[in-house]
């Protein structure tokens, strides 16, 4: 029954916490889900998103519904979450380079390396990382085959990236990696016992939605096309933002134009299939959350549900990610630990960069004064606990987003800015950066824009490119 025991009663008396005692270190279950923005059930981001697994998890723990992505892409993201570190301070922004790849990150431990440093067997299986998780986890199970099977012919948009496809897609779940990720946790989770002298840390890093938005037929009949519910859109809303703004979020994507998306009819078919897939995510979440109900852990593990960045379908004419709006930063993240409350929702600003502080204070490891993010533990005690740390998102070196707790500011390259009031205005359409009633507000935000922002480390991503592309509206 006293379970981790092993070298703890020393380290307990050296870095004692009150929430974990020396005979009882908590598991950790870190799970991921690709590109998936507030389209769940508890965030409410579309009336027909079904997603009973993720919102079963916010009702047994703290549902962050205010929580931001640091770089609204995959890499930059991760790499900030499990270094500890901004885009800003890494040099990170972009696809490239990888995070072994940056001087400022060298000899940085990962989150999973962190905590293999304090005795806990670390394990993964699918995407956690951006790349190469293996290197990161003391036993990998593998990507089981990634973003999935393709079809020979693309099936909705013949041109474009291989992986910018949507529609039904495989004939079963089996063949899907998602599934093949959670057998495996769920078989990690049934076989671990609960008699091991090491805690464990376990990731789950699911593909899904990312794309291709491929998810077996039954999904989709969940969402009818004919009754899909499309995003609310303001055909004027790009009226009130700098060519800077515009030119950064449109050049060099690999996303369809929302031009084309409507002209070819897709609009409805694409956010069936996201709302699919999400659906299949969701499924899959389900197996390694049962899993983890009926293994012996279920008492003992903390478990973290994150997205790495939003998504957009349509929302300011844009498609997919890489913009600091709301809709490519916010992102679910849930916070479930049996020693608080459950069903507890924080609006306060809560940042990805946030999970490496607060599993360090929840297993009671030694503090790191270097990780800049805040530890998310006040708030899980109390969720409207007074909270001043704003959440920081970038995308590029001078394109940074500073959102508050009803509030978003954002600062481009050019010097334009943006200022939105989320009280009224929750789609973003309304720029009143230029309302003098806001006036001492926005600067109460601007004083959150980091003074030093690192260099963009080099790379050839259509980050890179777009970011290029963009400072032809850059004033000298
Ligand atoms: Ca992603
Ligand atoms: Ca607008």
């Amino acid at each position: 029954m006293y379970k981790h025991t092993f070298a703890l009663l020393c380290l307990a008396t050296l870095f004692c916490t009150p929430y974990v005692s020396a005979v009882d270190r908590p598991n950790v279950l870190l799970i991921s889900i690709d590109d998936l923005n507030d389209w769940t059930g508890c965030l409410g981001g579309h009336p027909q998103a079904k997603t009973p697994n993720i919102d079963r998890l916010a009702d047994r723990g703290t549902l962050f519904s205010n929580a931001h992505c640091q770089s609204p892409v995959c890499n930059p993201s991760r790499a900030s979450m499990q270094t500890g570190r901004y885009p800003h301070t890494s040099g990170i922004y972009f696809l490239s380079p990888d995070l072994k790849e940056a001087p400022k990150l060298e000899g940085l431990d990962t989150i999973p390396e962190r905590f293999a440093k304090h005795g806990y067997q670390t394990l993964a299986a699918g995407k956690i990382f951006h790349r190469g998780d293996q290197r990161f986890f003391q036993e990998y199970g593998g990507s089981m085959g990634g973003f999935g099977p393709r079809p020979k012919t693309k099936i909705s948009q013949p041109h474009g990236h291989p992986l910018w496809d949507w529609g039904a897609f495989p004939e079963s779940d089996e063949l899907m990696p998602d599934y093949k990720i959670a057998q495996w946790a769920a078989e990690k989770l049934s076989t671990i016992p609960q008699e091991s002298e090491e805690p464990f840390f376990m990731g789950v890093g699911f593909y899904r939605p990312h794309v291709p938005m491929f998810a077996p037929k039954k999904w989709f009949d969940l969402f009818p096309r004919d009754a899909i519910t499309l995003p609310e859109v303001n055909t004027n809303d790009r009226n009130d933002l700098s060519d800077y703004a515009i030119s950064l979020t449109n050049e060099k994507h690999v996303s369809p134009e929302h031009s084309w998306i409507v002209s070819a009819g897709q609009w409805e078919h694409a956010v069936q299939s996201y709302l699919a897939s999400i659906a299949f995510a969701d499924y899959c979440l389900g197996i390694v959350l049962d899993a983890l109900e009926n293994s012996p852990h279920k008492d003992n593990t903390i478990v973290i549900l994150f997205a790495d960045h939003g998504f957009h379908l349509g929302e300011k004419q844009r498609w997919a990610k890489r913009t600091i709006w709301e809709n490519g930063t916010r992102v679910p993240l849930i916070i479930v630990d049996h020693r608080f409350s459950a069903g507890q929702i924080s609006q306060k600003p809560a940042e990805l960069l946030d999970v490496y502080p607060t599993l360090l204070e929840l297993a009671g490891l030694p503090k790191d004064t270097t990780l800049e993010g805040d530890s998310l533990v006040p708030l899980l005690k109390d969720p409207q606990a007074h909270w001043d740390h704003p959440a920081i998102s970038s995308f590029g070196k001078g394109n940074i987003a500073v959102r508050s707790e009803h509030f978003r500011f954002i600062q481009y390259l050019d010097g334009s800015e943006e200022f939105y009031d989320h009280r009224n205005d929750p789609h973003e359409w309304k720029n009143i950066i230029n309302k003098r009633q806001y006036a001492k507000l926005i600067e109460q935000h601007r004083v959150h824009i980091p003074t030093q922002q690192e260099d963009i480390l080099p790379g050839n991503s259509t980050g890179h490119q777009a970011y290029e592309a963009a400072s032809r509206f850059v004033q000298d």
